[in-house]
């Protein structure tokens, strides 16, 4: 697959690849990067894509928003505003369905938050595995504000992540969290002064990762994913049996043979 066609292809999206590391940008600066149905339809088909790419495997994904002032400033409210109970049923499932291809990629992926992050914004990056953000980011779900409640996942991602009475408060004050506040409850990792220098880091933290077995990693992020709905007993259950089959794996060979050996590990994901 050729992404550079792939990214030609889209009208809101903007697709960079370079050493195994995707950049997955949203385009549509004039409108704040508002998830309109057809930039939600790209990032399914893009976000399909990239799942399906067996034979050039990616080593992580870095989510991000053109420009300087946003990430995505949520659902298109012009366009939710005419929809109906149907229609929003429909926008619903799809944004829900992108979510989950995202927290689903077999590598890991960051949110690389430039900027709003608002509504569906805040619910597509609690997809990715953590969130890097500039100092002018704002987190928030304003939905209550226009009669609505997140519909991306908002409900159940933010509570797992920074706790149910926190996310209440959030959700049912609709306010705007400053990045501060957001790195102090754990919904951001760090905070970067430029969107360059966040960018930058993104790579190096993708780039260091991947010098790590790709399966164990895809392996410890289905565990850790799937866990997350299970009972601990169910979590561990799982953990045991993904555990043991990395023991047929060539990369478990590899890692402890380099180690044996003293050598520097060298992976192929199988
Ligand atoms: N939708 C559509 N257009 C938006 C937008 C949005 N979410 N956010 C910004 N824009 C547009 C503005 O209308 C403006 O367009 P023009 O007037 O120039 O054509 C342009 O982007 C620049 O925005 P501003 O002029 O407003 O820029 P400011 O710097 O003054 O303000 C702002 C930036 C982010 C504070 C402000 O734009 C703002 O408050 N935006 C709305 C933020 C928001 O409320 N986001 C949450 C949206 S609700 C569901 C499915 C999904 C959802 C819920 C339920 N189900 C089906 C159950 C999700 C809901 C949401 O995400």
């Amino acid at each position: 697959m050729n992404i550079d066609s792939i990214s030609d292809s889209y009208q809101f999206l903007k697709l960079n690849l370079d050493n195994r590391i995707l950049t997955l940008s949203i385009d549509r600066p004039k409108k704040l990067n508002a998830l309109d149905l057809t930039l939600l339809q790209e990032l399914d088909d893009a976000t399909s894509n990239i799942r399906q790419l067996k034979d050039f495997p990616l080593r992580g994904l870095i989510f991000t928003g053109s420009g300087e002032k946003a990430f995505i400033a949520g659902a298109d409210i012009g366009q939710m505003s005419k929809m109906s109970p149907l229609e929003a049923e429909h926008f619903a499932v799809l944004g829900q369905k992108v979510s989950l291809l995202i927290e689903d990629l077999p590598f890991p992926v960051i949110a690389a938050v430039n900027g709003f992050a608002l509504g569906g914004g805040c619910e597509m990056a609690l997809s990715a595995d953590f969130i890097f953000a500039t100092r002018n980011a704002v987190f928030g779900q304003p939905e209550v504000k226009l009669g609505l409640i997140p519909g991306f996942g908002g409900t159940q991602r933010l509570a797992k992540v920074v706790g149910r009475n926190r996310a209440k408060e959030i959700i049912f004050s609709g306010r705007n969290l400053k990045v501060e506040e957001a790195l102090e409850i754990g919904l951001v990792l760090k905070i970067f002064e430029d969107k360059e220098s966040m960018m930058n880091e993104s790579r190096a933290t993708l780039e260091l990762m991947s010098k790590n077995s790709p399966l164990a990693i895809a392996k410890a992020k289905k565990v850790m994913n799937r866990g997350n709905d299970l009972t601990i007993s169910n979590g561990l259950e799982l953990e045991s049996e993904q555990f043991s089959q990395l023991f047929a794996s060539q990369d478990m060979k590899e890692g402890t043979g380099a180690f044996l050996e003293k050598r520097q590990a060298q992976f192929s994901g199988k």
